[in-house]
């Protein structure tokens, strides 16, 4: 039976399969071992470059079991290394790419060392994975996206380093932290479909994010305990679909540019104990709504461009400790519903339009500490007794 040139290349290819890729096949057929582990170990002991404590020079020694070596723990029946932590060793160096031989690590964690270059794809074997904690390195370039198939990763800990891209964050069904705080990302955060059911904390804070956050970002972020976007360039306000987030405690936003106003759905957001979106252009007044939050201890709404009277209901959030609403352009008079607040410690009004008189049932709050009134419209006296009932009034 003749070919045609079709089969022909195809038969070709085959053969050429059969040769170059059956002998590796073979090769694979020596299952891993706990040599394989001892093999990445030694690669990564050489490519530490300043040990100052003398730690792996002295103590990973080749003339014992690596599961034996400081900072590894070997698992009870496959005799594989499933843990490496080398965190605050002082260790200077970078990550080969073998150590994305470990194939039965479950926790890798170098925190609180020097180790520089980028994070090599090979991590991405590491399938095994739960908790990755590289906080406090010089590691720089990309995340490689491949750790997104990382599907039984449950916390991802990048913060303190020198990530320059802004990948989009994992969606993985078990992650439940993401921290890559203090990096060098920068440019809007990827617009795609986040989906990540256990979430419980983003924290994307100090670096370089600009635009929006997306719109539809917190879709499907049913278990979104803590938003930590502060220190970024990002503007847009807070997207409706934030206001899904029931399970939300800490939302920071604070710096830097973020404008329009705060929508009446913030009073879905009822688990929500503290607010921090200081240093903004949020506008418009604050609405009513805000005294559903009956759980926020701390209110931070200073520096931004609110306007006019403040909602009575404040005087519902009867959790607050901290009040700042200080350098905004609040007008009218303190509502008397302050008096309310009994656990307030600090209250921050300055730099507003506020007139009339100080409702005296401020001065009933025994916890209050700090009261801050400064540069307003007030007029009127003081009481008199101004203190007495407060034992704890600076
Ligand atoms: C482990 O694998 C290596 C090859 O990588 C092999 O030489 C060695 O005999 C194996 N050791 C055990 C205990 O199976
Ligand atoms: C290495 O460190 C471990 C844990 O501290 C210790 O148990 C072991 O004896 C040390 N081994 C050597 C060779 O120093
Ligand atoms: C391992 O080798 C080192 C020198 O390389 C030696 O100091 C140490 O005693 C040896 N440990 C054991 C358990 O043999
Ligand atoms: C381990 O990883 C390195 C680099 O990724 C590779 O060269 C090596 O062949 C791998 N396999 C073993 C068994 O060490
Ligand atoms: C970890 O490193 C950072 C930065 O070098 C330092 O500020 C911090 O105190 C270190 N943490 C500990 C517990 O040593
Ligand atoms: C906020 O709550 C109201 C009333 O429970 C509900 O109708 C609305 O859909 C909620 N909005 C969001 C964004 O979840
Ligand atoms: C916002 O960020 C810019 C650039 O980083 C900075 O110059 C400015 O002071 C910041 N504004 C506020 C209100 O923090
Ligand atoms: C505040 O304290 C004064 C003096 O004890 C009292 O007359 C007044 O009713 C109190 N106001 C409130 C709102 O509790
Ligand atoms: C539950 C509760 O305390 N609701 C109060 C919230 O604030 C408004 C305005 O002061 C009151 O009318 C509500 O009774």
């Amino acid at each position: 039976m003749a070919f045609n040139p079709c089969c022909r290349i195809l038969l070709s290819m085959t053969l050429l399969w059969v040769q170059y890729y059956l002998p590796s096949v073979a090769d694979e057929k020596i299952p891993p071992n706990i040599t394989t582990d001892r093999d990445a170990l030694l690669a990564l002991k050489a490519r530490i470059s300043y040990d100052p404590h003398r730690i792996l020079a002295s103590n990973w020694s080749t003339n014992v079991s690596v599961c034996d070596w400081v900072g590894v723990t070997c698992g009870f029946s496959h005799h594989r290394v499933t843990v490496l932590d080398l965190s605050f060793m002082g260790l200077f160096g970078t990550i080969p790419p073998h150590v994305g031989n470990l194939s039965f690590l479950v926790t890798l964690a170098i925190s609180n060392n020097s180790f520089h270059g980028s994070i090599p794809i090979e991590l991405a074997h590491l399938y095994r994975l739960r908790k990755l904690e590289f906080i406090f390195n010089n590691l720089d370039g990309e995340i490689p996206s491949g750790m997104g198939l990382l599907s039984r990763l449950e916390y991802l800990n990048l913060a303190n380093n020198h990530f320059t891209v802004p990948s989009s964050f994992f969606n993985l069904p078990r992650l439940q932290g993401i921290y890559l705080a203090s990096n060098k990302l920068a440019g809007p955060i990827p617009s795609i479909s986040y989906n990540m059911p256990s979430i419980q904390t983003i924290d994307l804070s100090i670096n370089k994010l600009s635009g929006g956050l997306p719109t539809n970002m917190f879709d499907h972020l049913p278990n979104l305990q803590q938003l930590d976007v502060s220190e970024n360039q990002l503007d847009g306000g807070l997207p409706s679909s934030l206001f899904k987030c029931k399970q939300l405690q800490y939302l920071s936003l604070m710096s830097n540019k973020s404008t329009r106003r705060v929508p009446k759905e913030i009073g879905n957001l009822t688990a929500l104990s503290i607010i921090s979106i200081d240093w903004n252009n949020f506008e418009g007044r604050l609405p009513p709504e805000i005294g559903n939050l009956g759980m926020l201890t701390l209110m931070i709404l200073s520096h931004n461009s609110f306007e006019g009277r403040l909602p009575l209901e404040i005087g519902n959030l009867t959790t607050l400790t901290l009040l700042s609403l200080s350098d905004n352009h609040f007008e009218g008079e303190i509502p008397s519903e302050v008096g309310n607040l009994r656990n307030l410690m600090v209250l921050n009004m300055g730099g507003n339009n506020f007139d009339g008189a100080i409702p005296i049932d401020i001065f009933n709050i025994t916890s209050i500490r700090t009261i801050d009134l400064i540069m307003n419209k007030l007029s009127g006296n003081l009481p008199s007794n101004i203190g007495l009932f407060d034992p704890n009034f600076q």
